[in-house]
């Protein structure tokens, strides 16, 4: 059976799965929901950095190394912005400037961020479906202890990470629709996979901004199509980023069964790695159906494998 999956994916881990199962199924049969919590405006530019990590990554255009940001990129343009005074403390290469620019002038313009999107990944050569989670304005806003609120690059790439977390804000989360097909998405779809992404700022925006956390408790979507839901965090730490940090900030200490108890009544199925397999036990008593796998993708066979057993997995679920 050919599944109909919506993947939900923040940036770089969210990417590499949606990678391998965009190498798996045909266009029509998957639908990329993307954060756009991190999104802002940068020397008058509307960056988003999650939507371009995706796209860059399906393309085949995205820097192997960072993981964000275009492969055989140039800096011509940073440099010379730091010749004249500018800030820089958040790098855009020659080649993803043409990304923003034209983004920029198209919004000005009216369009919507999801019609970019769909043109974008139309001239990228991209034929699975890519949707912003919200055409409107949703910034993800992260307290912190030393510094107060920072908006979330702020946080990020300026500050490294550094400030102790103490909450999240998602701005604007009360008047957010989701963008337009990301509902109609959800309920075609035959299984929801949520990437493992940072469940903090990158799934956590997601859900609030499609409603798909209280659509689901208030029946909307079908039991009959499952939600499952990968661990970003493997033996206690996040592959990339600060997701491990943040738990440890919040009081709690960040493990799979961490991730799991945060969807826990939300998710049907719940993927973690062979290294904290001992978690299995906890993680079922929270009423989820689980699989243990490898779960590190390291090359895009890591991706395509991990991807593989997310599908046979659903298979069981359904
Ligand atoms: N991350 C950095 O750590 N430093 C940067 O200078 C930087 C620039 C950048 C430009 C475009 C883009 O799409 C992403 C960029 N990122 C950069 C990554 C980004 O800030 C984060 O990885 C995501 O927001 C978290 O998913």
């Amino acid at each position: 059976m050919n599944l109909k999956i919506v993947a939900l994916a923040g940036g770089v881990g969210g990417a590499k799965l949606a990678h391998g199962l965009a190498k798996i199924l045909s266009p029509e049969n998957l639908t990329i929901i993307v954060n756009t919590g991190d999104d802002f405006e940068h020397h008058g530019l509307y960056i988003s950095p999650d939507l371009d990590t995706v796209c860059y990554t399906l393309a085949g255009l995205a820097n192997p190394v960072t993981g964000w940001g275009r492969v055989n990129e140039s800096w011509n343009a940073t440099e010379n912005i730091a010749k004249l005074g500018g800030q820089t403390w958040f790098q855009l290469g020659d080649r993803d400037l043409a990304t923003h620019l034209m983004r920029t002038s198209r919004l000005k313009k009216g369009d919507s961020l999801s019609a970019i999107t769909h043109d974008f990944c139309h001239a990228w050569g991209i034929e699975h479906r890519i949707i912003p989670m919200t055409d409107d304005y949703m910034p993800t806003i992260v307290d912190t202890v030393e510094m107060g609120e920072l908006p979330f690059q702020e946080y990020f790439v300026h500050q490294r990470c550094k400030p102790t977390v103490k909450g999240f804000r998602f701005e604007g989360v009360e008047s957010v629709r989701p963008a337009e097909g990301v509902e109609k998405a959800i309920n075609d779809a035959d299984a929801v996979v949520i990437c493992p992404s940072n469940p903090w700022v990158s799934i956590a925006p997601i859900l609030a901004a499609t409603k798909l956390n209280s659509t689901r408790e208030a029946g909307f979507t079908s039991k009959k199509n499952p939600i499952v839901a990968l661990s970003p965090i493997i033996g206690g730490e996040a592959v990339k980023g600060p997701a491990a940090k943040m738990y440890r900030e919040l009081g709690i200490e960040p493990s799979a069964l961490a991730v799991a108890k945060g969807y826990e009544g939300f998710v049907d199925g719940f993927i973690f790695d062979k290294v904290d397999a001992v978690l299995e036990p906890e993680i079922q008593n929270l009423g989820m159906k689980t699989m243990i796998i490898d779960s590190y993708m390291k090359d895009i066979n890591g991706r395509e494998r991990v991807a593989k057993d997310v599908l046979k997995f659903i298979h069981t679920l359904l």
